[in-house]
């Protein structure tokens, strides 16, 4: 290969490299951490029956069963305006929580009550037995 030839492609290989180094942060970044229940979650579990979550970081709920399912915490956590709304009783305020809903998406409430390093069950409320798992708030 002529020289010219060789150093015009070492040249395009080093401008391709800071973009194949950033696609994987763009991917991370564009699936946010979530509990998600799958086909037929009211018998199998959680699909994520372990998930990891950041402090007051936004933390999604998806449920792709044909039934409705939650997510609340078996830890309690402080009574705050929001959990009163969602219909808790002064002293039952979850760590988190999310609405009951059928299939989709939600916001799972409550991160900012997370405290780094700390592990915590939930369940589903709808199928106690069934539907477990933990969620460990990273640093
Ligand atoms: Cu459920």
């Amino acid at each position: 290969m002529p020289r010219r030839a060789t150093v015009a492609l070492v040249v395009a290989a080093a401008g391709l490299l800071p973009f194949a180094a950033r696609v994987p942060a763009q991917a991370a970044a564009a699936v946010p951490p979530a509990v998600i229940a799958g086909p037929g979650a009211f018998l199998a579990g959680f699909a994520t029956p372990t998930v990891v979550a950041q402090p007051g970081a936004p933390l999604t709920f998806a449920n792709a069963d044909v039934v409705s399912h939650n997510v609340v915490s078996t830890d309690l956590g402080p009574d705050t305006p929001a959990c009163a709304a969602a219909g808790f009783a002064v002293g039952q305020c979850p760590v988190f929580w999310s609405a009951t809903i059928p299939a989709g998406q939600t916001a799972v409430n409550g991160t900012e009550n997370l405290v780094a390093g700390r592990t915590y069950a939930f369940y589903c409320v709808v199928h106690p037995v069934s539907m477990r798992g933990t969620l460990t708030a990273s640093s």
